[in-house]
């Protein structure tokens, strides 16, 4: 599935959220689950787990095609590049983040409403993500909730520590804090879908996100997320990440290209 439908390129950008169905086939989810269990077996230095009182687990990790094969295949050779340019109406992409995120059954923690852009260094409006998970997905254990069309509000909150809810003191106040949704669920259109493996969300950095706890006793939810950008997005250094790796070329205001954000669209294409 390389390109998407336009009528659905349309709902990105007005919703800030899309569901791609079958994205990917069940070789691509196996090699993915298969990846994601070594790195639980082997967390990397940017690992995190955010449970609660040691009640299931809610692990993250940054980076990982750095360390594994099966990750670093699916981003060279998987749809995922060619779907989100066609989304972002890109003509080149660089990778800006994978993220790992497992909320394993019994696990209490929601991720609490937030965007993703003041997590990252970059500046521009092509910027977005994946949410690809690697279990069925329900409400009861843990599926991602949006609110409809917030990445036209032209606001940037806080950023918050995704698993506690609490504030990121070290960063900017961007907008202040980001409105209590749980508290007015009416006040505001809340998209959120059941997925089958292979299905994903596309959203925009600046939408408005959350997911529920795995309140389930045997239901694990396994997902991987991958942020792109295009080719308005600029380097704007944030000293308060801690999964960037330093690299000393970029410059601010300059263009992503790096080790560290490589360019992955148009995708190489083997030399004869
Ligand atoms: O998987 C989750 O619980 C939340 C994912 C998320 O917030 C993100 O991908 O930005």
């Amino acid at each position: 599935m390389p390109t998407v439908p336009a009528s659905l390129v349309d709902q990105f950008e007005a919703d800030g959220v899309v569901v791609v169905r079958r994205a990917f086939d069940a070789s691509w989810v196996e090699t993915l689950r298969a990846a994601t269990e070594r790195i639980l077996g082997d967390p990397g230095r940017y690992a995190k787990d955010y449970a609660r009182g040691g009640r299931g687990r809610f692990f993250t990790d940054h980076h990982m095609r750095l360390r594994d094969d099966g990750f670093r295949r699916f981003i060279a050779d998987s749809p995922a590049v060619a779907i989100a340019a066609s989304l972002l109406r890109a003509r080149k992409l660089n990778l800006v983040d994978e993220h790992l995120l497992v909320k394993e059954p019994g696990t209490e923690n929601p991720t609490y409403w937030h965007q993703d852009h003041p997590y990252y260094e970059v500046r521009g409006r092509q910027f977005g993500s994946f949410w690809i998970p690697l279990d069925p997905v329900t409400r009861e254990n843990g599926t991602m909730r949006f609110v409809k069309g917030s990445h036209q509000w032209g606001r940037i909150f806080r950023p918050i520590r995704i698993g506690l809810g609490e504030a990121v003191t070290e960063a900017d106040a961007f907008d202040g804090p980001a409105p209590d949704i749980d508290a007015e669920p009416t006040a505001y259109d809340i998209v959120e879908h059941d997925l089958e493996p292979g299905d994903c969300f596309f959203f925009h950095a600046a939408t408005l996100h959350a997911a529920h706890p795995n309140e389930t006793a045997d239901r694990r939810r396994r997902a991987l997320s991958l942020r792109f950008a295009g080719e308005d997005a600029r380097w704007q250094p944030r000293p308060y990440i801690p999964s960037q790796f330093g690299t000393r070329t970029l410059v601010d205001g300059g263009p992503l290209d790096s080790e560290q954000y490589p360019v992955v669209w148009p995708a190489a294409r083997p030399t004869a």
